[in-house]
């Protein structure tokens, strides 16, 4: 399905008065509104091809109707989360759930749809049907080389996949890890983990990045083997500087300063991309925003000010990605909510006013600090994202059009109600 371009003027037409009251107030009352806005038209989240379906927990699956069935009804659902919203012009691909049998045709289809190839993720936490070795007890920390050496091999596969499709970054995730003490030698699993990772690197195409995501806990309890930003760090350091650490906001423990690691991998030049979600016990995986957005703004606010720093291009220079899953959403209507969230977020970090923030930090002033935080956090900046969005040809509000457009209700028809999508 499509949305044609007059049903988006439409829709913008019939919210203008509003939208434009909501952006003279806002406009007036932050300095740099037009910088903001033209920052936001350049800024593109990618959509994970896994995503698209409704998840599960280990209690079941509910899946829900119109779920895209093959990896070009995945491109078609990310074409119109684009058409909406226009800040979602690129697709990650996790191999085997999304293979692409025929690659020029894939590439094509995309192009069709406005989006690009991001990140290509590999999996080795599951067995696949007629895999020779099993992943039960981890793949690249294994014990055994040919268990190893067959993670190895997927890795290198899922980097070719990504070589056809215009891809330039490969992130491993791995579950490896052990379940209970005594089980694993954390050294030699270490040693062998980064011996497969160094394979795996050696096959990564001159411009290519390596994310290398790391996680606390689940599928393994006791220990895991990229456990946190530390062993992930070591891994990128050790491999070179194509390789970079991975932050999944859903993979830390409790409480975790989540700003706090962002501002040193920036610092230190090993920050790569981001897995967005949001969280209020574990890999929840909910939409992004929806638990915890003040925290997501502390994040952003630390993002730009480290890029800046540095002089980075906050568009291109680190891989932006949503990773979640929806358990009761509408899938389209969730990722749309999330790119929403983190538009606000990157928005009001580029509102802060950082002369006065340096300025309060110099001097001690506590108070101050917080206040011209929060003050960049309590304005209410959506007539800005809409505004971008506008000009950039998407719709002043996504949700509503999707639900005017009747959009789930055709797809339920033209893919029937049953349909479950890969992933997980
Ligand atoms: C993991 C991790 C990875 C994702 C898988 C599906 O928890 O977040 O990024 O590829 O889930
Ligand atoms: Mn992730
Ligand atoms: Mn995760």
């Amino acid at each position: 399905m499509q949305i044609e371009k007059y049903k988006i003027e439409e829709h913008n037409q019939s919210g203008i008065k509003d939208h434009q009251r909501r952006l003279d107030f806002i406009s007036s009352e932050i300095e740099s509104s037009e910088r903001v806005i033209k920052m936001l038209v350049d800024f593109q989240v990618a959509i994970p091809s896994w995503a698209l379906g409704t998840g599960g927990t280990r209690f079941g699956r509910f899946s829900g109707g119109g779920e895209p069935r093959s990896l070009e009804e995945k491109i078609e659902d990310i074409g119109l989360i684009h058409a909406l919203n226009q800040s979602s012009g690129a697709i990650s691909l996790h191999i085997p759930w999304d293979i692409p049998e025929n690659a020029s045709h894939i590439k094509a289809l995309a192009s069709q749809n406005g989006l690009k190839f991001d990140a290509m993720n590999s999996n080795t936490f599951q067995d696949q049907p007629g895999q020779e070795w099993s992943y039960k007890f981890g793949s690249m920390q294994h014990v055994n080389k040919s268990v190893r050496k067959q993670a190895v091999d997927h890795n290198i596969e899922v980097i070719k996949y990504g070589i056809e499709l215009g891809s330039e970054s490969l992130t491993v995730w791995l579950s490896d890890g052990s379940c209970f003490p005594g089980q694993l030698n954390f050294r030699n699993a270490f040693q062998h983990t980064l011996e497969s990772l160094q394979e795996v690197y050696a096959a990564l195409p001159e411009q290519w990045k390596m994310f290398v995501e790391y996680k606390a806990f689940e599928p393994n309890f006791y220990s895991m083997t990229v456990g946190d930003w530390g062993q992930s760090l070591l891994y990128a350091n050790k491999l070179g500087h194509k390789a970079y650490t991975l932050v999944d906001l859903g993979h830390h423990l409790p409480n975790a300063n989540i700003e706090q690691i962002v501002a040193l991998l920036l610092m230190e030049g090993k920050l790569g991309g981001f897995h967005f979600n949001d969280s209020k016990y574990g890999d929840d995986d909910l939409t992004v925003g929806s638990i915890r957005p003040y925290q997501l703004f502390l994040i952003f606010n630390e993002l730009v000010e480290g890029m800046d720093a540095k002089g980075m291009n906050h568009t291109t220079d680190l891989g932006w990605m949503i990773d979640a899953s929806h358990n009761i959403k509408d899938p389209l209507e969730d990722l749309l909510q999330s790119v929403e969230a983190i538009l606000i977020s990157y928005a009001q970090a580029l509102s802060v006013d950082r002369k006065k923030l340096a300025e309060a930090q110099n001097n001690n002033d506590v108070v101050m600090a917080q206040e011209i935080l929060q003050n960049a956090f309590r304005h209410d900046l959506r007539p800005l994202v809409a505004e971008a969005r506008m000009r950039a040809g998407g719709a002043l509000n996504p949700v509503e059009l999707f639900r005017n457009q009747n959009v789930r209700e055709y797809l339920v028809k033209d893919r029937g109600a049953k349909t479950v999508s890969t992933g997980l």
